[in-house]
């Protein structure tokens, strides 16, 4: 289509989308109104091309990707400069009286998830589109995604999330595909709605399908005429407390039963849909194995595979030949050590749930314990490896024996899984463990979030192929002794600090100054992702600035944008300590005018797409040996923000990219830690390093409040009290002094710009295999067996 018929196209279709929908004129719209128009004129434009698609993989051999999560966040900007449409569609917009950039803003981000996990698997979708790989996403769709954060007093309060209460224009539902779902609380449907995904610069369109719960009949016509409204409303009510909310609260039994009830609700009805296309295009379910393959993102999904034996069972295939099918279609994906993310359900619930299944799993239990008597494993062995023990049904015991594939999520974490999670698997399946080394799409984080870097990085390679060949980043390292380069990228660095300090000012009211450094950490609170050993060597900087203030100190804004948990007290308490600290430094001015912290509230991908680009120090300071790989490590390296970080999860291969030289590396190494950690005592480090016990006091000695709850003197605990395996298990203390040297050198560093410069621009050149298109081809090539399939 030409220029001009594409946009003519944009006009008519934004117009009359917003007549169908409030039956007025475009003139009239909202800019909220013609945001959904513009989402449903993108799915015209490539409705054909996303029919197309879908027939093309009915044909061959295809990926299922499932997932409870899909971190996707705003769809449109990405789906516009995919699509190669993004002019047309401003200059359409300008014509109708509206302005794109601030139509953009008014998409809210769909929140499908938690953090690493999820965003990994929109990261993967991204690809996949791509690269012309026939890839399916299956999961939930969520009415209220991951809570919104606001802070009251400093701590944090999650309030809903209503990102859908206006409808959602990107998805289209496929009524005629709906599904029954069995459940011994009462059936419900599953209806899917489809969420398009654009790849860069192909025509094939891949699909994101996510499931919503309904009842079987809207509600009871006798109670309701009786005039009891309530229970008239009561099986609706319970279909939909299915899709209300991103992970429940599951402290509760009520909670606990609701959290298994959305998984089997979303795998059931994947798995089923899964099967009626390969009926309708291969008829023979015995070739199932061959024409399908089903990744497990974690344990949240690995209901599906007692669920796809059930269902075969039911199509007259005996168990022994169904179970070995399955072994041959699941592969499963590990992204944490942490023991109690290693997903176990109470053998009473899943029976009373999903019964039938239940006896499936016994039956998968039963046959894992014959094969293993077989080579004669160890009877202890075999109790701790099988599916149902303790009362309990192990969910990663149970995907790890099935699975034709196990794969960690970068290569330390491949090791750890190798040698101590999952290391009697490894002793009796040799090989089925492999790497997988995540990747982040360089679209959405790269040319989208940071169009000025991505003008100047095509001005200099001449072209976009870097795009889509993120490997290409390498020849910009030439240019590392470029002065004039390292000039402009210093101006476009500055250009992003800048929108970020605007953003920051607008939403918080915080000035600060833009040629400060600019340390940014943002990701989930977590204890083992060390927040507090930041936050204890900002509050030690503050007194040694108080103590020295004509010191030549490096200006520095500290930001954190990190939501905990709901039922993690202590993560919400360090919240609160990080807000106090913020309130200290910001409010003194003898240090505000060189220090400032920013808790950025609310952290999310829309407050991420502006946070990346801006860094100049990335905080990766994990424990190491627990931080499975990080993402966040990679957009900020391809930003151009260096390291500071412990050899953990893929800092460890960025390491291996630019050198010790190019980034800050402290603190004990994972090998250390298992050594150090039996004999350690946090008290050593505590009284030995100059300046730790102030900052650890300021716990207990009144110099912050948390209102006589106890939160901090908990904290405290936590740290000081206790034997090893309690007291300060992440190794705080012991690695602050490494820290507090290494960043005290990158705030020395930073005043050389040139140098700084010249570092961060090594980054962005080496920061190509950390593209999820590197990824995708790897999980491709070794484990899915899928073609390219270009329409
Ligand atoms: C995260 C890991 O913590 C992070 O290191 C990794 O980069 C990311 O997955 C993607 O692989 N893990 C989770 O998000 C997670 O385990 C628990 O969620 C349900």
């Amino acid at each position: 289509m030409s220029k001009k018929k594409l946009k003519d196209f944009f006009k008519q279709s934004i117009s009359s989308h917003i007549k169908a929908n409030s039956g007025q004129d475009v003139s009239q719209a909202t800019e909220a109104e013609v945001w959904a128009a513009l989402s449903r004129a993108i799915i015209e434009h490539v409705a054909d091309n996303w029919a197309e698609t879908k027939k093309a993989y009915d044909k061959t051999r295809q990926e299922h990707y499932l997932s409870a999560e899909f971190l996707v966040g705003r769809s449109t900007l990405n789906n516009l400069v995919n699509l190669d449409i993004y002019d047309e569609a401003k200059d359409a917009l300008k014509d109708l009286g509206f302005d794109l950039t601030s139509i953009l803003e008014e998409e809210n981000d769909a929140a499908l998830g938690n953090g690493g996990l999820g965003r990994l698997a929109a990261c993967f979708m991204d690809s996949s589109a791509t690269l012309d790989m026939p890839v399916t996403g299956y999961g939930i769709l969520y009415r209220h995604g991951l809570f919104k954060q606001v802070f009251d007093n400093g701590y944090q309060v999650e309030t809903p999330d209503v990102w859908m209460e206006d409808d959602f224009a990107p998805v289209v539902p496929h009524r005629d595909e709906k599904q029954r779902i069995e459940l011994a609380t009462g059936d419900v449907y599953a209806v899917p709605y489809d969420l398009p995904i654009t790849g860069y610069h192909t025509d094939n369109v891949n699909t994101l399908r996510l499931w919503k719960a309904e009842p079987l009949t809207p509600f009871d016509i006798h109670d309701f005429n009786a005039g009891n409204f309530q229970e008239a409303l009561e099986e609706k009510n319970q279909a939909e407390d299915i899709w209300r909310v991103l992970y429940p609260n599951d402290t509760t039994h009520e909670g606990k039963v609701l959290r298994l009830k959305q998984q089997y609700f979303f795998a059931s009805a994947s798995v089923k849909d899964i099967i009626r296309r390969h009926k309708e295009n291969h008829g023979d379910l015995r070739t199932f194995a061959e024409f399908n393959s089903l990744q497990l993102n974690d344990t949240h999904p690995v209901i599906a595979i007692p669920e796809l034996i059930r269902l075969f069972m039911e199509e007259g295939i005996e168990f022994d030949e169904a179970s070995e099918i399955a072994k041959a279609t699941f592969a499963y994906t590990n992204h944490t050590v942490l023991a109690e993310a290693l997903e176990k359900w109470d053998i009473n619930i899943v029976k009373e749930l999903i019964p039938n299944v239940y006896s499936v799993i016994e039956k998968i239990d039963a046959k894992f314990r014959a094969e293993l008597a077989e080579i004669d494993a160890h009877p202890g062995k075999i109790e701790y490896m099988s599916m149902i023990h303790d009362g309990q049904v192990h969910m990663a015991w149970l995907a790890s024996y099935v699975s034709y594939s196990i794969n960690g999520v970068a290569q330390l974490h491949t090791d750890i899984l190798r040698k101590d999670t999952l290391h009697d698997w490894e002793d009796i399946y040799p090989g089925k463990i492999n790497n997988k080394t995540n990747g982040v799409t360089p679209r959405r984080w790269l040319r989208n979030t940071n169009p000025e870097l991505s003008a100047l990085i095509t001005k200099l390679l001449g072209n976009e192929d870097w795009v889509k060949h993120a490997d290409k980043l390498e020849e910009l390292l030439p240019f590392a002794d470029d002065k004039k380069v390292l000039k402009q990228f210093l101006d476009v660095k500055k250009i992003k600090k800048q929108q970020l300090a605007d953003m920051v000012e607008t939403s918080l009211g915080i000035k600060v100054d833009v040629d400060a450094q600019f340390d940014i950490m943002i990701k989930r609170l977590h204890e083992y992702k060390r927040q507090l050993l930041d936050a204890f060597y900002i509050l030690d900087l503050y007194y040694r600035i108080k103590e020295n203030p004509q010191e030549d100190w490096t200006p520095r804004v500290f930001f954190f944008g990190a939501k905990a948990a709901s039922g993690y007290v202590r993560a919400k308490t360090i919240i609160k300590f990080i807000n106090e600290i913020a309130e200290l430094i910001n409010n003194d001015s003898d240090v505000n005018n060189i220090i400032k912290v920013v808790f950025v509230e609310n952290y999310n991908v829309s407050k991420a797409e502006v946070l990346f680009p801006a860094a100049d120090l990335s905080e990766q300071i994990s424990m190491a040996g627990k931080e499975a790989s990080g993402t966040g490590n990679m957009k900020f390296m391809m930003n151009g923000a260096l390291t500071i970080g412990t050899l953990d999860g893929a800092n460890v291969e960025i390491n291996g990219q630019v050198g010790d030289e190019n980034m800050f590396l402290f603190g004990a190494k994972e090998e250390e830690i298992v050594e150090i950690l039996p004999s350690y005592d946090p008290k050593v480090p505590y009284e030995k390093t100059p300046g730790l016990k102030r900052v650890v006091d300021t716990l207990i000695d009144g110099t912050f409040s948390d209102d006589n709850q106890g939160l901090f003197q908990d904290l405290y605990n936590s740290l000081m009290v206790g034997d090893w395996d309690q007291a300060d298990q992440y190794y705080v203390l012991g690695d602050f002094a490494s820290y507090r040297e290494a960043k005290d050198r990158a705030a020395v560093e930073f005043n050389d710009k040139e140098t700084w410069a010249r570092k961060a621009w090594i980054n962005i050149s080496k920061s190509g295999v950390f593209s999820s298109d590197r990824t995708i081809r790897e999980y491709v090539e070794d484990i899915w067996k899928i073609e390219e399939t270009k329409i």
